[in-house]
């Protein structure tokens, strides 16, 4: 590859790339040099990021020629490639995993030990990638890494966040955030191509010209930016492949204040560059409820312009003909954030491309297919006509006309039911008219999918029903699905030497083979060397958290766990409401102590900055912590650990230790939920609701070890039609009662009543997410989790079957799913 159109006569110069020799010296040699002459200092000068920053650059010398030889091959064999458009991806940490997928792990242990450093040293200060959210940006990552495992040729594109998600930290139990400076210290996993930067466009007006007696229309912008693109690694494990991650960056363009240089305001000019490069500047940190603003939308335009031009131009050959585009290329979007596109395609195919509309129609609606992630109401989103056409005019235009095309078909097909019309149409009346985004991604989509049963079958029923009604075969279900990689065979190493004692090392890319543990439940050995795991994890957890200046874990309590994006209908309050009902009950002896079990309660969670509620949520939670932890009644018994800044790093630590997985969302609000899968891979059992991919959770892993508790779907939508009083609740269980007085009173907020107010009169007087209708199913099920728990052979068991039923909630199982249902795509050989 060294030689395309050059005429070099050096002998290296037309050798292929190699890999450094995959052998300890070979590992100390290349460490050294990029140690030496990338980070420009000696061994003995090295602090420990010199040393970080040489093995990552080590790392990747060794998955280089690989990365080299599968961008020709996907170029010479002309695969269809799956382009997925999302805009996160919440990757963690990488030196671990692509240490694992090069088989590198004990070559640079040993290596770094000759050199005198421990490599666990160097773990420690890498900092995550944290460009996403929560699951919808932790998903995309799974899935980029189970189809470069499976062969799959694929590019993610997505944005360079300058700052990903904010740092939490608390300040008197209150969230504060703090920005995520995660490229000071480097950032030795990608590679800036400024020479394959785009120009992306905005605002101005469009014109119709005539193009040799054809009217044609053109946009004339306003402004544009550079996006320029980083490529990151995205290696498949044990396989020698190597796909990538394109994230692009905004820079400003020369052109853009050029006109200001000229006019000789040079300060000027300089903020102008600041107000194109503050387009890749920030996540947005809002995980559900969009917030209609401009820049989101600039962020939005600006990276999925620049992947679909650079799709087209970079990775399609010169003489591609556009018209089988669909033949080479699918676009995934991940949600609606990226629905933008397909007017984009329109556009880039009747205005550039000069194809006719029919025609351009007929190839986006094939290239294009949507994912959606949610059923909130208030979560999809909607962009007002008079931001969206001012920011991109001709877009608008675009819609407006795939709007007219659509709604002709549906009277087609419905007749003039102007009810139906109004209902359907993309762009929506009232409050204003506005642009409604998962719509247009359901008029385009080749198909549409949800990402539970579940939720599937609600997006047919009733989010999307009339469209489901108009193109049945358009909406199909994937199951969503989390890497074991990552989730198993890294953050469980332990568990993992066990199971590939038992069953050899292909679970790893197979994990329907944990079948294979089922067995081995009923066998007493094995069971107190998966306990041995599960304590030993423990410890390890607890020695993360006391590093972080938190409280040990106590040896013997059951690890209670529940990490996810703190949102009301995910029901974290649900979750104190049972803590402050234990210890109310212990203090006031209505519980007899011996029947509870010794539990540490452990929160992770986020809220998005703007969102009061819960941001009240997490003081609540740590008031109650702090009230509990330090009661010397309940010593020994519960305890409440909330660190701060859950991230996948985090995560990787919590979930191999955890016994009790908290999916307690209200049936018919939470998509799938991944979290849920992690943790049931890693031997915890769920106390659960019939919620998201719970559902497939408890079937698979049958009744009796699951704890499922509350109102079914049908049931929440019944008792909301007939006028849900949360007080009638209240007034009906004591236990409730006592629980809400409790924190009604003061007992957590030193005595001032104001301080959760809010939050308990929301509690009786509202309660969005009916956790009061829950309650009661809710702490029966937390009883039968301790009787449960109080067999610990039992419990173990229970645990074990967990793991061995969890096969399918691998994302490689999902990437199948998308190949035969939506993709068809096929393996580079
Ligand atoms: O996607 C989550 C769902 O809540 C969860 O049930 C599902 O398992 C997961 C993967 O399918 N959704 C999610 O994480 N959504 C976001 O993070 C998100 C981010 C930004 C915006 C909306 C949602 N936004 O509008 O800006």
């Amino acid at each position: 590859e060294n030689t395309a159109e050059l005429r070099p006569t050096h002998p290296l110069a037309i050798a292929p790339v190699v890999a450094p020799a995959a052998s300890v010296d070979g590992f100390a040699k290349q460490f050294l040099q990029n140690l030496n002459f990338d980070q420009g200092v000696t061994l003995s000068n090295s602090d420990v990021n010199d040393q970080y920053l040489a093995l990552a650059y080590t790392v990747r010398d060794y998955l280089m020629a690989r990365w080299f030889d599968d961008r020709a091959q996907q170029k010479a064999q002309q695969n269809k490639t799956v382009c997925y458009l999302s805009a996160e991806y919440l990757l963690g940490r990488q030196l671990d995993n692509n240490l694992l997928a090069a088989r590198l792990t004990d070559i640079a242990t040993e290596a770094l030990a000759q050199c005198g450093i421990d490599i666990d040293d160097l773990r420690q200060v890498e900092i995550e990638p944290g460009l996403g959210n929560g699951g919808l940006g932790r998903l995309a990552a799974c899935f980029i890494d189970s189809l470069a495992t499976m062969s799959i040729p694929t590019i993610g594109y997505g944005i360079r966040y300058e700052y990903g998600i904010f740092r939490q930290a608390f300040n008197e139990g209150q969230q504060v955030e703090q920005p995520d400076a995660w490229l000071r210290m480097g950032s030795p996993w990608d590679f800036a191509h400024p020479e394959a930067a785009q120009t992306i466009s905005f605002a101005g007006t469009t014109e119709t010209y005539d193009d040799e007696g054809v009217e044609r229309t053109r946009w004339v912008p306003e402004w544009n930016v550079l996006a320029v693109p980083y490529n990151m690694m995205v290696p498949g494990y044990h396989n020698g492949r190597v796909n990538t991650l394109r994230l692009w960056r905004a820079v400003a363009t020369n052109a853009f204040d050029l006109h200001t240089f000229n006019s000789g305001d040079y300060v000027e000019s300089v903020r102008a560059q600041t107000f194109a490069e503050n387009i890749s500047k920030v996540l947005y940190p809002e995980d559900s409820t969009p917030q209609g603003k401009e820049l989101r939308l600039q962020q939005q335009y600006f990276f999925v312009a620049a992947s679909i031009a650079d799709f087209i131009e970079n990775v399609l050959p010169d003489d591609f003909e556009i018209e089988k585009l669909p033949e080479r290329v699918i676009f995934q979007l991940n949600d609606t954030h990226p629905v933008i596109g397909v007017p984009e395609l329109m556009r880039v195919l009747v205005d550039e491309k000069k194809l006719e509309w029919d025609a351009a129609w007929a190839i986006t609606q094939k290239c294009f297919a949507y994912t959606c992630h949610t059923l909130l109401p208030e979560a999809l989103e909607v962009w007002s006509v008079d931001l969206l056409g001012h920011l991109l005019p001709r877009h608008l235009e675009i819609i407006y006309r795939i709007n007219d095309e659509f709604l002709l078909e549906v009277r087609e097909r419905f007749g003039d039911d102007e009810m139906l019309i109004r209902n359907m149409s993309i762009i929506g009346e009232h409050p204003s008219r506005s642009v409604r985004m998962a719509y247009l991604a359901t008029v385009a989509g080749s198909k549409v999918n949800g990402v539970a049963e579940l939720h599937s079958q609600l997006l047919r029923d009733n989010v999307l029903k009339d469209f489901a009604t108009m193109w049945p075969d358009k909406f199909t279900n994937v199951t969503n699905g989390v890497t074991p990689r990552r989730f198993l065979r890294l953050a469980n190493p332990d568990l993992s030497s066990l199971i590939t004692e038992a069953l050899g090392a292909g679970w790893t890319v197979d994990l329907e083979r944990l079948r294979g543990l089922e067995a081995l439940a009923d066998d007493a050995d094995f069971r107190e060397r998966f306990a041995a795991v599960k304590a030993s994890n423990k410890r390890r957890l607890s020695s993360v958290l006391e590093a972080r200046g938190e409280a040990p874990l106590d040896d013997g309590h059951m690890l209670d766990v529940m990490i996810k994006r703190l949102h009301e209908y995910k029901r974290q309050t649900l979750k104190v409401l049972h803590i402050v009902s234990t210890y109310e009950g212990i203090v006031s002896g209505r519980l007899d102590v011996d029947e509870v079990q010794a539990r540490t309660f452990l929160f992770g969670a986020k809220a998005a900055p703007g969102y009061g509620m819960a941001k009240r949520i997490i003081h609540l939670i740590n008031a109650v912590g702090e009230v509990v932890s330090a009661d010397e009644r309940v010593k020994g018994k519960l305890k409440v650990v909330y660190p701060a800044n859950y991230n996948v790093t985090l995560a990787e630590r919590i979930i191999p230790a955890a016994d009790l997985s908290e999916q307690i969302s209200l049936a018919g609000k939470e998509a799938s939920g991944t979290g849920n899968m992690k943790l049931a891979l890693n031997g915890a059992l769920t106390i659960g609701t019939d919620d998201g991919a719970n559902v497939e959770i408890r079937k698979l892993v049958g009744d009796d070890n699951f704890f499922l508790f509350g109102m079914s779907e049908p049931e929440v939508e019944q008792l909301w039609a007939e006028g849900y009083r949360p007080a009638d609740f209240y007034q009906k269980d004591e236990r409730l009662r006592s629980a809400i007085d409790l924190i009604a009173s003061g007992a957590f907020s030193g005595g001032d009543r104001t301080v959760f107010e809010p939050l308990v009169s929301n509690l009786l007087y509202e309660d969005r997410f009916m956790a009061l209708a829950d309650f009661s199913t809710y702490l029966d099920a937390q009883d039968r989790v301790d009787a449960a728990y109080a067999d610990q052979d039992g419990w173990v068991r229970s645990a074990i079957l967990n793991v061995a039923r969890s096969g399918y909630f691998s994302s490689d199982r999902a990437m199948r799913d998308y190949l035969d249902r939506i993709w068809h795509a096929t393996p580079v050989s």
